[in-house]
């Protein structure tokens, strides 16, 4: 029976709450309006932002439909959408590309004006595709994808290839394409360069993926769980070091390991003293930092203005610095292509409805990416 027009009744789950467990239910999918598309999501993955929400350091509207890091098949598509049909594999875009903002329109900018970082939590009328036990449930970066099925406007959804493995490439959706891109698009690492990551969770071993496939010739993990170290090595990384072992400054001991040689830092953790530590890190003239973690919203760095005033570039990136609807599709073709591999990403495949074993691996930091699969 076809679901064209209709309301779908499907598993989603649902967070009720600040820190309170998902509790799986029965919800209420609305039909896509103008410019909108209802997606069927078929795996989606972990991320770490995902629990930023749940703890309260990203702002989300409750109750909520958390995920943002999936793929899909298109189910529906409303009136005006053009870009993708029913049928179509699909990435949703927790960083759309509206193509018309200021950062859209301009070369080198990513961080579209209609990315949901603020938990507005609706659609561009302001309302909400999501209703569980008659009341409304929010949106979560324009993507909610802890749902069987999701509805996002045009701007947060990209076609990609039909062969494309839907479990391996939701995470293009977010985690490795936020590291990766950090690596080859936004420091443009250079062969034969020296690499830090701080940091070596899904994100900070893609950033390694990224250094190591730009041709970097030392690239050193920094982690204070050694059990992270075995599976950085297995994707590029030469050497890696727990701050713990260390009295002096990590920066000290890095400019000792490489004849103080470090052309790029990146920060995949989001605490404010390791931002500041992968700044120090880097080359005092000629080295460039990259944040990519986030610290908890109103947190406040404090930092020595010569670190900079002696040459050093720090830089910010959002998903990389990948502009969304324009790179996903290319990069699930260089994965297609071989050119990286993100298997030795995913450590666990659970069913959709073991969701609270998910989040428990990645709290007890047994996992690099979770999919969950529908
Ligand atoms: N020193 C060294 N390592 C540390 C320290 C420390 N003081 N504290 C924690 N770590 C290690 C942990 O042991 C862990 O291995 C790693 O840091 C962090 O890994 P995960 O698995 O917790 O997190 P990731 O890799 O999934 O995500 C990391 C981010 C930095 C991306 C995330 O936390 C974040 O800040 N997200 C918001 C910013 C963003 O752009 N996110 C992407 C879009 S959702
Ligand atoms: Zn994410
Ligand atoms: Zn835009």
């Amino acid at each position: 029976m076809s679901t064209l027009g209709k309301v779908i009744r499907c598993k989603a789950a649902v967070l009720w709450g600040l820190k309170q467990p998902f509790s799986i239910e029965e919800v209420e999918v609305a039909p896509p309006k103008a410019y909108e598309v209802r997606i069927k999501i078929l795996a989606t993955g972990i991320c770490r932002s995902d629990d930023h929400a749940i703890q309260g350091y990203l702002v989300a509207k409750f109750p909520v439909i958390l995920g943002h890091e999936a793929a899909g098949i298109v189910e529906s598509i409303g009136e005006g959408v053009t870009t993708v049909k029913p049928g179509d594999k699909v990435i949703p875009l927790c960083l759309p590309q509206c193509g018309k903002c200021s950062s859209c329109i301009n070369p080198n900018g990513n961080f579209c004006e209609k990315v949901d970082i603020t938990g507005k939590g609706v659609l561009s009328d302001d309302t909400s595709r999501f209703t569980c036990r008659g009341k409304p449930v929010y949106h979560f970066l324009s993507t909610s994808t802890f749902t069987e099925y999701t509805v996002v406007e045009e701007s947060s959804v990209i076609k990609i290839d039909a062969a494309a493995p839907l479990e391996k490439v939701c995470l293009i959706g977010c985690g490795f394409s936020t590291g990766y891109g950090a690596a080859v698009k936004t420091a443009k690492v250079t062969p034969g360069s020296t690499c830090v990551v701080f940091g070596l969770g899904g994100v900070g071993l893609s950033v390694i993926i990224g250094c190591k496939s730009a041709g970097a010739s030392q690239i050193i993990g920094i982690d204070i769980n050694k059990d992270k170290f075995g599976k950085a090595k297995a994707v590029g990384a030469t050497e890696c070091i727990s701050p713990k072992d260390y009295t002096k400054p990590i920066s000290e001991v890095l400019k000792e390991m490489t004849g103080n040689s470090v052309g790029y830092t990146f920060e995949a953790i989001g605490h404010p003293e390791t931002l500041i530590d992968a700044l120090a890190s880097c080359h005092v003239s000629y080295g460039t930092s990259v944040i990519v973690g986030l610290p908890p919203s109103s947190t406040m760095l404090t930092y020595d203005p010569m670190l900079l005033f002696t040459g050093r570039t720090w830089k910010g990136c959002v998903f990389g610095g990948w502009k969304s609807k324009e790179d996903i599709p290319k990069l699930v073709s260089d994965f297609l292509a071989k050119k990286f591999d993100l298997d030795q990403l995913i450590t666990h495949v659970l069913p959709f409805n073991k969701i609270k074993e998910g989040f428990d691996l990645l709290y007890k930091g047994e996992c690099i990416r979770t999919v969950l699969v529908m």
